[in-house]
């Protein structure tokens, strides 16, 4: 059986989730986890790594749902809550998803859609009490999620995860950075991304700590919740840690003191996903007192490499291979790197994904022949410490955590009328890490507050470039690439 639900039996009378201002104990999310399973079952043995999507708010239900999903063996799809509808559509059409399981307060988004493609519709907080039944026996090499990134083409791509790498990427955290049952965590990450959803919720869950929840990001909330006192445990973007900072900043003396006073008693606080600004590292210990701990992983490997949690937590630097994690740097000729050179990070260990859902000829691509995950990421490695200096292509872009991709976006501005040619990039920002800009070439008239407009029905605000700059070309080379690092001084 799966390892967070024998290890959720242990601790049943334990707090597991606070949200929406109620406790849940782990033993009662097991019966309401298993009561969903058997109505996700409708009568069948075992979803049989059926995908199920699942658009639910962070909170009591979220957890429930996708461990119903994991018991009746069905493989969880968790949908971004902030997509519009053309973006979910390409999530359930590529998974094949049957079954898509909402918050009432998503129902009419994706109803009419869901009726059309004959899809089954589950609402999750209108789920009458369910007889329990038996649930099948689910083998830990069986595909458990799927997670959408983006990479280098133009529609992201299905990160299938088994039960296995799950219980890979949660061992290797909790004993680098000694999760324990005493953990109380405060949950402010989206949960359609491996940061929150493993390093956060599941890990935290799964050494009998609480997790608790806020509805929507903000930074009062979680300066509330900071100052009850019972939070111990927090992980966050670099963005998150600007933003909390920006905030303390315009506070009077005696409340930024009470924060201060309220950190001091944190365990842990983790930063990762893009690279920590050494200034926001340092205002941080500044407010705190804590050295953030920073760590670097990816969708497809969950978390790779980190500053240790005893020893010297260098500034600029995301550390040392995790353990059960393999790594090693090559360059362009697939040869290892000298100490410091810079090289590809290349990944190996049972945490690595199993394949992207569908595609191949994409997994084969991502792979060395000899079973290395080729990561895109370039570092060197200095003091025994590894360093990003940045991503082998420019295609990709990180902004407030997210990975976006250049090509994405530029497909779907080039499907608005009168736009000729587009190119979009990411600049460097002191609170996003980078913003998404795009230059593009008009062939009529063209507003870009229309545009934008547009753009927001089709794509999440986090994906919409922030500027547009009208031009009458596109810098391009002499083989007619667009030349990308001339774009970006376009917006200098
Ligand atoms: C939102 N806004 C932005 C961006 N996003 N502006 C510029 N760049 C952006 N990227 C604007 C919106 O348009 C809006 O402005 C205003 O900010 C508020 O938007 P909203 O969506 O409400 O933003 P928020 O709620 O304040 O969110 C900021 C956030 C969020 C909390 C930092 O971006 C976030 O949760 N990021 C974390 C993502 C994450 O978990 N990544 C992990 C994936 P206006 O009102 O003017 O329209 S990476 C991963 O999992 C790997 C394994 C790893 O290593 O961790
Ligand atoms: P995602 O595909 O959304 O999981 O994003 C993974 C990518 O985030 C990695 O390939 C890195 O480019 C970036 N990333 C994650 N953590 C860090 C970090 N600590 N420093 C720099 N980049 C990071």
């Amino acid at each position: 059986m799966l390892r967070i639900i024998e290890t959720a039996k242990i601790n049943k009378e334990k707090t597991a989730i606070i949200a929406n201002a109620t406790s849940f104990a782990f033993g009662f999310l097991l019966e309401q986890s298993q009561q969903f399973a058997a109505h996700l079952l409708a009568g069948e043995k075992d979803l049989d790594g059926a995908r199920i999507a699942f658009m639910v708010d962070p909170g009591f239900d979220y957890v429930k749902v996708q461990w119903g999903i994991w018991q009746a063996g069905g493989v969880a799809v968790p949908l971004c809550i902030t997509h519009p509808l053309p973006s979910l559509q390409y999530v359930l059409e590529d998974t094949g998803a049957q079954t898509l399981v909402v918050s009432s307060k998503y129902h009419d988004l994706v109803a009419a859609y869901a009726m059309e493609q004959s899809i089954r519709l589950i609402v999750v907080d209108k789920v009458p009490d369910f007889p329990l039944v038996n649930l099948p026996q689910v083998d830990a090499s069986r595909n458990a999620m799927i997670l959408y990134t983006s990479g280098t083409t133009n529609k992201p791509k299905g990160v299938v995860t088994t039960h296995a790498n799950i219980e890979a990427q949660v061992n290797s955290i909790s004993a680098a950075w000694k999760y324990s049952s005493t953990d109380h965590a405060l949950c402010v990450l989206p949960l359609h991304h491996v940061h929150g959803i493993i390093n956060v919720v599941s890990a935290t869950l799964w050494n009998g700590g609480t997790v608790e929840f806020i509805s929507s990001f903000s930074v009062e909330d979680i300066f509330f919740r900071f100052l009850k006192g019972n939070i111990n445990v927090f992980m966050a973007v670099p963005t998150i840690y600007f933003k909390l900072i920006a905030g303390w900043e315009l506070l009077d003396n005696t409340q930024q003191l009470q924060i201060r006073n309220a950190l001091k008693q944190f365990r842990l606080m983790v930063c990762g996903s893009a690279a920590l600004p050494v200034s926001v590292m340092e205002n941080w210990e500044k407010l705190s007192g804590h050295v953030l701990l920073e760590r670097y992983g990816m969708t497809e490997i969950g978390m790779g490499i980190s500053n240790p949690y005893e020893g010297e937590r260098r500034a600029g630097y995301i550390g040392k291979p995790l353990p059960g994690v393999t790594v090693r740097l090559v360059d362009d000729a697939m040869q290892l790197v000298e100490p410091g050179e810079p090289g590809e990070i290349h990944i190996k260990g049972e945490n690595v994904f199993k394949e992207y859902w569908n595609k191949p000829e994409a997994t084969a691509q991502e792979f060395t022949p000899d079973g290395w995950f080729k990561t895109g990421d370039v570092a060197v490695v200095e003091d025994g410490y590894y360093r990003i200096l940045g991503r082998s292509s420019v295609d990709i872009i990180k902004s407030g955590g997210y990975k976006l991709s250049a090509l994405e976006i530029e497909e779907v501005l080039r499907s608005y009328p009168n736009i000729a040619d587009c190119a979009v990039v990411g600049v460097p920002d002191d609170e996003w890490g980078e913003l998404v800009v795009a230059a593009v070439v008009p062939s009529g008239d063209l507003d870009p507050q229309v545009l934008n407009t547009w753009m927001r029905t089709q794509m999440a605000s986090y994906k919409t470039p922030r500027k547009y700059l009208l031009v009458d070309a596109l810098p391009r080379n002499a083989m007619g690439k667009v030349v990308k690092n001339e774009v970006k001084t376009m917006f200098q």
